[in-house]
């Protein structure tokens, strides 16, 4: 990139060329969603190792340019921003070649596969001296985590004592990298105390379990995690990824003066055979499919300057500290303090 990104993104209404790593299901579902509902935005390049799928995903952005070789699209010079949801141990190294490029870049969840690769992440974002990195903890868009947020943030709820995250997911595939469920999963939750709450873990207490015996016999589907946080708050995550009968999500603050939980987003209330009974959504593209859209619109108004409201490098790799305490405390059995370094300047206004 010659010019800095800020000279091409000037102007309000250009169009931001996105390029985009990792077409498989979400990276799939990114494209549809910027090509046909994100205004200012063309999907300008695509890369994949399968290349079937980066053909097809390319031809229904209109044509989009495909990159066998992703570095070539972080450097060519009509990607003006990145988007990373190619797989978890990919992400840190494409991040860091977006940085050399000066490129706005977001990348899904998580930032990277281990603090020290995050670190490297904030060294060279700091080094730069602006924020270009964003991760996509798309809860932080979810209307209803924004109207959890907003209820507590209103003093609504008094002083806020505990933070209950529930995360099911329909069922887990055998031979899945053992701690996935902390790393692919929890970490979510993770994120989720921290956004709602504003403050920091400082201690986790986890257990496991494997409850589906179809799964690796170390493989835990079945996570429940305790949480200190630094404004004397508690928490509890349970995580259980062999749920079977769909996906949801909850998240709840409890406070001195009241509750606030999220509620399950459906379409229609059925009323049939003397019961009562509304949709479970199949998986995370149906039930945040809004939040994806409204985190992708703002991404894009923030490279038009102005700030990403949405998580930044250091909520990616502090969310991977905790992470790490997590899977230390489920191998130890103990509870695991959080050794999380106070934030440099760049990172100094909100979690
Ligand atoms: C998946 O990778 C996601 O990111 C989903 O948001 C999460 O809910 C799910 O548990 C993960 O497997």
């Amino acid at each position: 990139m010659t010019a800095p990104e800020e000279d091409r993104m000037a102007d309000a209404e250009q169009v931001v060329n996105v390029g985009i790593i990792g077409t498989g299901g979400m990276g799939r579902r990114h494209a549809h969603n910027l090509h046909r509902k994100v205004k200012g935005v063309e999907v300008a390049g695509v890369s994949d190792v399968d290349e079937v799928r980066m053909a097809q995903v390319a031809t229904e952005c209109s044509g989009a340019c495909t990159f066998k070789d992703p570095y070539e699209l972080i450097s060519d010079e009509r990607i003006d921003a990145v988007l990373i949801v190619s797989p978890d141990d990919t992400h840190a190294d494409f991040v860091l070649a977006c940085l050399e490029q000066r490129k706005p870049v977001l990348c899904e969840k998580p930032l990277a596969t281990s603090s020290k690769e995050a670190q490297r992440i904030i060294d060279a974002e700091t080094a730069i001296g602006r924020r270009l990195v964003a991760v996509g903890f798309m809860r932080r868009f979810d209307p209803c985590h924004v109207a959890v947020k907003e209820a507590l943030e209103l003093g609504a709820l008094g002083r806020p004592v505990l933070f209950r995250g529930v995360h099911r997911n329909a069922g887990a595939q055998p031979g899945l990298p053992r701690h996935l469920i902390v790393g692919g999963s929890a970490i979510h939750d993770i994120d989720s105390a921290r956004w709602l709450l504003q403050q920091e873990v400082v201690e986790v207490f986890g257990r496991g379990l494997r409850v589906d015996p179809a799964l690796d016999e170390d493989f835990y589907d079945l996570l429940l995690i305790q949480l200190l946080l630094s404004g004397d708050c508690l928490g509890t995550i349970e995580v259980f990824v062999s749920a079977r009968y769909g996906y949801e999500v909850m998240a709840e603050i409890v406070g001195s003066g009241g509750t606030a939980t999220t509620t399950q987003p459906a379409p229609a209330m059925l009323r049939r055979l003397q019961q009562r009974s509304t949709s479970v959504h199949g998986d995370w593209l149906e039930r945040f499919q809004e939040a994806y859209v409204l985190e992708l619109e703002q991404w894009i108004q923030s490279l038009r300057g102005g700030r990403f409201q949405g998580a930044s490098a250091w909520d990616g790799y502090i969310s991977l500290l905790v992470a790490r305490a997590c899977v230390t405390s489920l191998e130890s059995g103990r509870p695991e303090t959080v050794q999380a370094p106070p934030p440099p300047q760049l990172y100094r206004e909100e979690l």
